[in-house]
């Protein structure tokens, strides 16, 4: 039997932490303060790497220095002898249990340790098991491999020249660096609307090159995991830092061909995941096979650098927009092209599949008569991707993509970008609206969001004082340049319906338990997995919303797939769309079976109940009526219920989303950049966001806060780069910049409420949309600064080399460092 340190666990020891500060107990929805408060801002939440368990070994990952590289020889005989040292497990050894290779989201194979090649720098080799992590970490050093090196391909745009070294050899009949051909939209009807712009004398069509960088999501807490094979059961235990439970706990099953229900895997508090926590690592794999081989736990915890080189990235889009515009600024249609470079091993979410390939919804906000984008996805030598960062390989670099065209669009037709937009918005009256590319958007009153925003923003005053700047820098005055950026975005979140949606074959359907025990306090148990997002505090509410009871009285239990119903996790902002649909079902079926509880009590019809101000109360008589806390004490008690009905207040559901949500934000952004140093200040920052129905909106407005932070970070900050021979050159927080509160400004947020029709408390999701929305608003600010120098387009980051480059008309190339 294992323990794991008591004393760690908040109320435990700490009474205190349990109770909740609140004077007035709120009931539903609201801004009420987050309950997992009370023991993060004590320093006591228990994440990952606070497990600790009698016996435990450390696990440490040897990695290669190299992007490409044949492996000639690994000699571990030195490491084997060190004193601390229990095992060291190579590919090799792997391969002996068929565990060398393993599938990726995309169905595609990755090294779990490296036996042929090395394919990127950071690719894990090699997995010392030790009495400690320092041993561990030594013992890498004793650890001699013998290398070959190879060409690495490390320019995405020439991945499929001929002669280009062939990243994967080990695949067969891979005789390039050609992943995919995925394409959406209708391309016979596009290219008519374009060949009719390009010959009509009144229309234009305006074409542009963007990148969207690989960034990456650099969590708080970096991944890991402990693995406890217990050798008497036969039951693993992994603790670990994933946003997907249940869905590992399967794959682990598939994969390894351990029997599913003797595993359990349990997510405690996680720092962050961002999507960094999607993804099975070679790590984690390496635990489980150490924990095997020894017989005890073994903890494998990667540092930072590990996470930045090796864990999943986003973006790494080269795209290729054009737009069919007529000259009065209607937009026809869109084509894109985009090559895709997902590194050594394709892992991220299947995009050959709708909606994984969710960039389809490339044609963003827009009424337009067709549409049509192609993606290439080609390998290279550097780190795989997933499902990170808001979601990469999907509507982030989409929304991106669209909204930069748009004021490329505006800059050509010399037009102002917020009229350009509100020309072109989808009206109201046209949802559910179905794009070029066949995706349904359930809700949203675009025009009026975007009103507000200018309305908050001042737009026309600040029109107004940027003429001034630029009169002054016209005359000589040496004055920063003011520039507006908009933006205009719609997500799609809450994966996801099944027709349309499968991962390894797993539907998207989540589950949700609730019981109400007799003194009416309930326990909800859901497949969502909080990783900062407030889910005790706003799955709670749901229920307390549905039930009448108090917030407080409801236990929310996730991340450990031994106490909640299977579903898929928590990535693509899919919590409130289908956990927290799943969670008001579930909560009404409670209260369906209450109601006939209640009528028992009372001794009426159940028709004769009506649900009023948390209770069952008889129509037209407000003293005869029964508290959710009466109704569960009776439903436990020996109350004569009538024929078939059973007692208790528990029940499950599975909720199997029938669209996806759609929420929208309007951003203007303002900045003044200084051309002589080209540093960029974001002077202010307008979000007006539309979710639908508001649970939380503190909590709303923190995951608002925080992706808009991410904005201001990919716009101006971050970016990895690599060097020619492959040498990652984002691999430290001192290359890898996250911004911090002196990067931003003090957002001004605000909202209009557009419910999603489907949902069943009409909420759409909120967690990606400023992070998806941000980076086009500054990134058309800077340029929009940039306007008296004739600049057009320049890539993220906007650091200041970069702007002042592109202000002397030499744009950077920012996905490479070429010296
Ligand atoms: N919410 C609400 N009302 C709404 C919508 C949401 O009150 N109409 C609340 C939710 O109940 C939840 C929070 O806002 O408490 C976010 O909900 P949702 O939009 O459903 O997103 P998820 O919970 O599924 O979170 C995932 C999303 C993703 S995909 C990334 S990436 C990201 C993000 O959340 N990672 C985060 N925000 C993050 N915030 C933190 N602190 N840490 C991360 O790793
Ligand atoms: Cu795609 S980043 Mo979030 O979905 O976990």
């Amino acid at each position: 039997m294992t323990s794991i340190d008591d004393s760690r666990i908040p109320g435990v020891q700490d009474p205190a932490v349990q109770i909740h500060a609140e004077a007035e107990t709120p009931r539903g929805y609201g801004s009420m303060k987050r309950k997992e408060d009370a023991r993060f801002v004590r320093g006591r939440g228990r994440y990952v790497d606070d497990v600790v368990l009698p016996g435990m070994l450390h696990g440490a990952v040897l990695r290669s220095p190299l992007a490409h590289a044949r492996i000639t020889a690994v000699d571990t005989s030195a490491a084997e002898a060190h004193p601390k040292v229990h095992a060291v497990i190579t590919g090799e050894t792997l391969a002996g249990l068929g565990l060398a290779w393993m599938p990726t989201l995309s169905n595609d194979t990755q090294a779990v340790l490296a036996t042929d090649k090395v394919r990127f720098q950071g690719q894990e080799v090699a997995f010392v098991v030790a009495d400690d992590k320092y041993a561990a970490r030594d013992a890498l050093d004793l650890i001699d491999v013998q290398y070959e090196p190879l060409d690495p391909v490390i320019d995405a745009r020439r991945a499929l020249e001929a002669g280009t070294p062939v990243v994967r050899d080990d695949k067969d009949g891979q005789a390039d660096n050609h992943i995919f051909d995925w394409e959406s939209g209708d391309s016979a009807a596009t290219d008519r609307v374009f060949a009719e712009a390009e010959a009509a004398p009144d229309q234009r069509v305006v074409t542009a090159d963007i990148l969207y960088p690989r960034v990456h999501p650099a969590p708080l807490e970096t991944c890991g995991a402990i693995a406890d094979m217990d050798p008497v059961t036969g039951k693993l235990t992994l603790w670990t830092t994933t946003q997907a439970p249940h869905a590992h706990r399967t794959l682990y099953a598939l994969v390894a061909g351990l029997p599913e229900h003797k595993i359990r895997v349990v997510s405690p508090d996680i720092g962050g995941g961002f999507g960094n926590k999607v993804g099975i690592y070679p790590g984690y794999v390496c635990a489980i096979v150490a924990s095997i081989v020894t017989g005890k736990p073994v903890k494998w915890m990667e540092d930072r650098s590990e996470n930045l080189m090796s864990t999943s990235f986003a973006r790494d889009y080269h795209m290729r927009g054009e737009v069919a515009v007529t000259d009065e600024g209607t937009i026809r249609a869109v084509r894109v092209d985009v090559l895709a470079d997902h590194g050594a091993f394709n892992a991220t979410a299947q995009p050959t599949k709708f909606p994984a390939g969710f960039f389809g919804v490339f044609t963003g906000s827009y009424d337009l008569e067709a549409a049509h984008c192609a993606v290439t996805g080609v390998y290279t030598n550097k780190a795989s991707g997933g499902v990170a960062y808001a979601c990469s390989f999907r509507i982030t670099e989409a929304v991106y993509l669209v909204e930069r065209m748009v004021d490329v669009v505006a800059h050509d037709l010399g037009m102002d970008p917020a009229e350009l937009r509100m020309r072109n918005l989808l009206r109201p009256d046209q949802f559910p609206y179905r794009s070029a590319t066949g995706w349904e958007y359930d809700s949203g009153d675009y025009p009026h969001t975007l009103q507000v925003a200018l309305e908050k923003a001042g737009y026309e005053a600040l029109r107004a004082e940027q003429a001034d700047r630029r009169r002054r820098h016209e005359a000589g005055e040496r004055v920063r340049l003011m520039g507006i950026g908009l933006s205009f975005f719609t997500e799609a979140v809450g994966a996801g319906p099944r027709r349309s949606m499968d991962i390894l074959g797993l539907g998207m359907a989540d589950g949700a338990d609730l019981r109400v025990h007799p003194t009416g306090k309930a326990v909800l148990g859901i497949s969502a997995q909080s990783q900062g997002q407030g889910h005790e505090t706003t799955f709670a509410q749901i229920v307390a919303q549905e039930l009448g009871i108090s917030p407080d009285d409801v236990e929310v239990v996730h991340g450990d797939t031994d106490l909640t119903p299977f579903g898929l996790g928590t990535y693509g902002s899919r919590s409130t769309p289908v956990s927290g649909a799943a969670t008001a079902v579930v909560a009404r079926k409670v209260r369906e079976r209450a109601r006939i509880v209640a009528a028992t009590m009372l001794e009426v019809a159940p028709e004769d109940l009506e649900w009023h101000d948390g209770r069952w109360q008889v129509a037209g008589d407000p003293e005869a009526s029964r508290s959710m806390a009466e109704i569960a004490m009776a439903a436990h008690s020996n109350l004569e219920l009538p024929e078939g009905v059973e007692g208790h207040l528990d029940a499950t559901c599975v909720y199997n989303p029938p669209n996806l949500t759609y929420p929208c934000g309007a951003y203007v952004c303002v900045v003044d950049v200084d051309p002589g140093t080209g540093a960029v200040d974001v002077r202010r920052f307008v979000a007006v966001d539309d979710c639908g129905v508001r649970i939380n909106p503190m909590i709303v407005e923190g995951q608002i806060h925080g992706g808009l932070a991410d904005g201001v970070g990919m716009a101006l900050m971050q970016g990895i780069a690599f060097d020619l021979d492959g040498n990652c050159l984002g691999g430290s927080m001192m290359d890898y910049l996250l911004p911090t509160s002196l990067e931003c400004p003090s957002w001004e947020l605000g909202e209009t409420v557009t419910p999603s029709p489907h949902h069943p408390i009409g909420a759409k999701g909120i967690g990606e949309s400023a992070t998806v929305g941000s980076p086009p608003a500054i990134v058309n600010a800077v340029i929009d600064a940039l306007a008296p120098y004739g600049v057009r387009h320049a890539d993220m980051p906007l650091t200041p080399a970069a702007v002042w480059c592109a202000a002397q008309g030499r744009p950077l190339r920012t996905d490479l460092a070429i010296t």
